[in-house]
């Protein structure tokens, strides 16, 4: 299974997505026989790839899959995964989950059971294969998407210098693994007040593809040459009012496929989506800088080799200013 983990995660999440990444591993005779992978939305799942590798191998094999074979339903894109291993003779299927689409939810498994295959639930695996599919799992269970609150902050807990500045509070790696994030979701939001004080690209600048970009509108127009609005990805303007607003928008988003959100801020986006209670994750950069005071973060005094300290869920994080 942990292979079939490894496998499963050679696919990226937003080529996939909104389908899940799935890995699939045959094993006959105590080796493996066979791999194979969901690679992109609409193209063949992880048990049709594995079992072309397998060829004639595959009758008597079992399958170690990171979710359950789908069954066949109405507008789906490919066969059922579920008809198919027991059409080619699999003996045995081990799933770390079942499919949380209410189409399938239980249906592979019960195919595969009536074909007389071995069915087992690796329940020490479900909570790696939901956390391999959280957009996916989210959607398909609350019908909304996973929500990741980001946010960079200097020491002293500030998004940007006394004069405003937020041009930049963490590093160069910092912001590459920004980068890296944005590439990985399937959509980034941020408040009008972070267009007009940063324009931000919100891209990925370089570092995959670029994701739908989602503004949220305020009373102050939106500059029409603003980079967000560049050709670079398509970008979503909304106007929601308190949190049933909130809700409206995650729901069209999920109309639109986004399984995983990355809120980037600022601070009053952060606020209205926390009151709400739709943050599901945050990634909290800190930075060695304290921003109190200063004009110009570039500039600001910070921790030189700052040691972490951990006590209970706390940390004590010192150092001699520079
Ligand atoms: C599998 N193996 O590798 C994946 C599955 O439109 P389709 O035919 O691509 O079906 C999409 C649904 O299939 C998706 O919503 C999910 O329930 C399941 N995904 N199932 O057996 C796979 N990716
Ligand atoms: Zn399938």
């Amino acid at each position: 299974m942990r292979r079939a983990f490894i496998v499963a995660r050679r696919s990226k999440a937003s080529d996939t997505s909104p389908n899940p990444r799935v890995g699939c591993v045959m094993v006959k005779g105590g080796r493996i026989i066979a791999e194979g992978a969901h690679r992109r939305f609409g193209g063949a799942h992880a048990e049709p790839m594995a079992l072309h590798r397998a060829r004639e191998r595959a009758r008597g094999a079992t399958a170690y899959l990171t979710m359950e074979p789908c069954s066949p339903f109405k507008g789906k894109k490919t066969p059922s995964c579920a008809e198919t291993l027991a059409a080619r003779g699999i003996k045995k299927v081990v799933c770390a989950s079942l499919d949380p689409n209410p189409k399938v939810a239980g249906r592979g498994v019960a195919i595969l059971r009536r074909a007389g295959i071995t069915v087992e639930l690796a329940e020490n695996w479900t909570a790696e294969a939901e956390k391999l599919n959280r957009g996916f799992f989210s959607l398909m269970r609350r019908g909304r998407p996973w929500v990741i609150l980001k946010t960079a902050l200097s020491l002293d807990g500030k998004a940007a210098s006394a004069s405003g500045k937020s041009r930049w509070v963490t590093g160069p790696n910092a912001r590459a693994e920004v980068h890296r994030l944005r590439a990985q979701v399937d959509a980034i939001l941020v408040g009008a007040g972070t267009v007009l004080a940063d324009d931000p690209a919100l891209t990925a600048h370089g570092a995959g593809k670029n994701p739908l970009r989602v503004v949220l509108a305020g009373r102050r127009a939106l500059p029409k040459k603003a980079r967000v609005f560049d050709s670079a990805a398509p970008t979503v303007v909304y106007k929601p009012k308190g949190s049933a607003g909130l809700r409206a928008v995650l729901k069209e988003l999920s109309k639109r496929g986004v399984g995983t959100l990355l809120v980037e801020g600022g601070p009053t986006v952060h606020a209205a989506f926390l009151r709400a209670g739709l943050i599901d994750e945050a990634k909290v950069f800190l930075s060695p800088k304290l921003l109190s005071g200063a004009d110009d973060p570039n500039t600001a005094p910070r921790l030189k080799s700052p040691k972490i300290g951990v006590y209970g869920d706390d940390w004590l994080i010192d150092g001699v200013v520079s």
